[in-house]
Formats: C-alpha cells, structure tokens, sequence
C-alpha cells in the first residue's frame, strides 16, 4: 500500500510497518505523523496489549529523510530541534510511556534516529543481517531520538562514545553481546519469533506488564529507597488485579491462565 505506516491488529498486537522502503524506510512528515498517531492509538485501545514495530522492504529505517533536507535547494535553514520536538521526541515519549510491551523486528539496517527508536522499544530482536549505525557524525549531526541517553546507560560512555563519534556499523550479534538488543536471530525466523513473542506478551497480564515496564525504567533515576517505595506501591496494584486472581489460581489447578490484561 501506499501509506507510510502498515497498521494491523490481530490477537492484541498492533504491528506497525514503516512503509517506505525505496528510501529504507526514512522518516518524512506523513512518515512521523503515522507513526505518532499509531502509538497514541495503542495508548487509548484496551483492546491493543502489546505492539510490533517493524520495516518494510530490507531495512528497518535510516532515520531522517535526508532528501527534505537537501541546503542546495536553497530556503532558510531548517530547524532540526522543531523536528525533534515535534515528532521523535513526542513518539520517544509515547513509546516509553505506553504500559504496554512494545517489541521491535530489526528487520535491516537500523541507522541515525531510525537506530535509536528502535533501542527505545522494550524488547528488541533483530535479523543477523541487520546493522545498527550511528549515522549522526557522518553528517555534522548529534545522536537524538533518545540515543545519547540510551546509548550512555546500556553501553557506558567508551563503547557510546566510540559508536557515535565513529559511526561505524555494528552487527546485530554484537549489538546484543553488548546488551543494546535482545536476541539477534536468523533473517528468514526473525518475523515469526517476533510475532509468536508480541502474541505470547499480548495475551499476558498487560496491567501487570505495563507497571513492570514503568518500574524498570524508573530505576535510571531513583535510589533503591526510592525504588523500594515504588515497588510497594505497583504490587500494591498488581496485588489487587483481576489477572493476579487468575494467575494465583491457575497455578494452584495446575492449568494455563486465562488473562484478560486488567
Ligand atoms: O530534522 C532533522 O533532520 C533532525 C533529525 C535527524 C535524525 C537523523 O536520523 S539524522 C541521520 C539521517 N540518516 C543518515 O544519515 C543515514 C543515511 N543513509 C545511509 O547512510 C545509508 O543509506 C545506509 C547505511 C542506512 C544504508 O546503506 P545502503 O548502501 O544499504 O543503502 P543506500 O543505497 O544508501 O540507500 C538505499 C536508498 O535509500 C537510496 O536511494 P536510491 O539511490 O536508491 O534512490 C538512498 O538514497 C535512500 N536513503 C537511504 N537513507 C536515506 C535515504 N534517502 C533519504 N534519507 C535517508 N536518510
């Protein structure tokens, strides 16, 4: 189709195509707003419990649309920080903050903005050929879309450092030997245990997924007394769930739950 963003619902799981594969799948406008009004639609669809980001064609995404940014054909200088507020960081946001699991299928290259949307999602799996790139410095750039802070708290500033002043490509295996993804699987199974984790998430406890979510990345800026508190205060809430009843008594009659995500 010719829509920048394939949506489909099935068993609970929103897949989400980014759908310009001539152009690797890179963001322009209709591109950013389709992929921010998809997100918001995941926030407010209780029947939406977990959503599956992917690429179109043989990338994943390489970032901005470069060809919108082309200063030969002259006009005033474009204001990259408009950019950032008014599409990846609102979509960074909402990503983070939508308690539901959001898994990303690295289908292909992951490069500049394109590399660090994905890193923001909770789950990542990406196909063996697939590259991470932080493609920024190539151009006079920074890394952004969330990637400065991502990189620095999952790699530690020698290994960030290094990637995003050197833009050198890293392989899949070594973006999850380094603990930036989950799993790097073979190309032709990626889409299949990508979808088979989303359905398994999506049938899950969503309400107890969602404040595990909240929790962990809460932890970047709390004390453990902090966090001692927090704790308390979501198992307080996961404690009175109808979906904890559930789990408690399929567990003691020796059956699968039945959850319905409340
Ligand atoms: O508002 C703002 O601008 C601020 C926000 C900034 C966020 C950012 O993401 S800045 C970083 C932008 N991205 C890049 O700098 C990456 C540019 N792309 C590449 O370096 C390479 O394409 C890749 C390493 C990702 C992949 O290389 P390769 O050899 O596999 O593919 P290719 O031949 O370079 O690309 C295939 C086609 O996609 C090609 O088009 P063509 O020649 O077949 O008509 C290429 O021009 C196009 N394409 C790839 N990336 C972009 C792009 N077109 C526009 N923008 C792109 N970013």
């Amino acid at each position: 189709g010719d829509k920048a963003v394939l949506d489909e619902v099935q068993q609970g799981v929103l897949r989400l195509t980014l759908n310009r594969p001539d152009k690797l799948n890179s963001f322009n406008e209709e591109m950013h707003l389709a992929l921010r009004s998809q997100v918001e639609r995941a926030h407010e669809d209780a029947e939406i419990r977990a959503v599956l980001l992917t690429g179109a064609g043989r990338g994943f995404s390489a970032g901005q649309d470069l060809g919108d940014r082309d200063p030969r054909k002259g006009g005033p200088t474009p204001d990259l920080g408009h950019t950032l507020d008014t599409f990846y960081n609102p979509t960074l946001r909402l990503i983070r903050t939508l308690e539901k699991p959001v898994i990303c299928a690295v289908n292909g290259v992951a490069a500049g903005a394109g590399a660090n949307i994905a890193l923001a999602c909770d789950i990542v799996l990406a196909a063996e050929s697939a590259r991470f790139i932080q493609a920024f410095s190539k151009i006079g750039l920074i890394p952004d879309a969330g990637g400065s802070w991502n990189l620095a708290r999952i790699l530690g500033e020698p290994r960030a450092k290094a990637l995003a002043l050197t833009a050198e490509p890293i392989s899949a295996q070594t973006a999850a030997e380094w603990g930036m993804i989950w799993k790097a699987l073979p190309d032709d199974t990626l889409m299949e245990e990508a979808t088979a984790l989303a359905t398994r998430l999506a049938a899950g406890p969503t309400l107890g997924l969602g404040l595990t979510k909240r929790l962990i990345q809460a932890a970047a800026t709390h004390s453990l007394d902090e966090q001692l508190d927090m704790e308390r205060d979501l198992q307080r809430m996961a404690g009175r769930s109808a979906d904890y009843a559930e789990g408690v008594a399929a567990f003691l009659e020796k059956r699968a739950p039945e959850f319905k995500g409340q």
